[in-house]
């Protein structure tokens, strides 16, 4: 019997949507705990994620209910170690490259999301930056794109990553739900120079992982409130 996992996190959130897509893609099963991040319960924090952020897992120990966290589990936060932990779990769903130079692109991809392309998105959508900051970053990405497929050619880890806040913008664009006009951000990606990117795009949500973990229902509990004001 592989071990319990239970996995605590909210369908609006880009990093539990990341978690949730490197378990679809490992086939991975886990229990799924919904937490209200505008209320959370104080078991959560004592007992799951002192930090309090989604999403957490639990792995091993007994079978108990999810809010009732069991001591004897290991506690695992933060998305992109539990992406990594996913992975580890079952290497043949390849969602790190076997290729040396590809784990290479991968890695690199990966930082700089994490040095530069969040800081940016976060700036853009929670804070003063201005939407064409987002543009600038996103040509960078294209760069490294290889002339078909995924950042490291399979889909792996890197687009695992970031295939949350890539297809948040074009949704709160098509939603006018972010500040600016979103019509004419959905036409600078149309620009002849998207063209990769735009093809990289379509990849992404080709994906039935991505696709059975894009949740517009749990999207629209949270994102216009955050959205808004900004
Ligand atoms: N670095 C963390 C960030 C997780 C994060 O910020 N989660 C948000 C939801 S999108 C959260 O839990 N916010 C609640 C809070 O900060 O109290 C990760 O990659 O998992």
């Amino acid at each position: 019997m592989p071990e319990q996992i239970t996995l605590y996190g909210h369908g609006y959130s880009p990093y539990c949507i990341s978690a949730y897509i490197a378990f679809d893609e490992a086939g991975v099963d886990y229990t799924h705990h919904v937490i209200d991040v505008t209320n959370k319960p104080a078991w959560f924090i004592e007992s799951v994620n002192p930090v309090g952020k989604i999403p957490a897992i639990t792995y091993g120990g007994p079978s108990v209910p999810p809010d009732q966290p069991s001591p004897e589990s290991r506690k695992i936060s933060e998305s992109r170690v539990i992406a990594d932990f996913v992975a580890d779990l079952n290497p043949a769903a390849h969602l790190v490259p076997a290729d040396l130079l590809a784990r290479v692109d991968m890695r690199l991809a990966i930082l700089d999301w994490v040095h530069h392309g969040l800081g940016v998105w976060s700036g853009v959508f929670s804070g003063p930056r201005p939407t064409e900051d987002l543009f600038v970053w996103l040509e960078d990405l294209q760069r490294r794109l290889p002339p078909t497929g995924f950042v490291a050619g399979t889909f792996s880890l890197a687009d695992i990553v970031m295939v949350p806040f890539l297809k948040l913008p074009v949704w709160f664009w098509e939603n006018g739900l972010a500040k600016g006009d979103g019509k004419k951000y959905l036409e600078m990606l149309q620009e002849p120079k998207f063209a990769r990117l735009r093809k990289y795009l379509e990849d992404l949500d080709a994906r039935p992982s991505v696709q059975r973990s894009w949740d517009v229902e749990a999207l629209l509990e949270r994102w216009p409130d955050i959205l808004k004001g900004n």
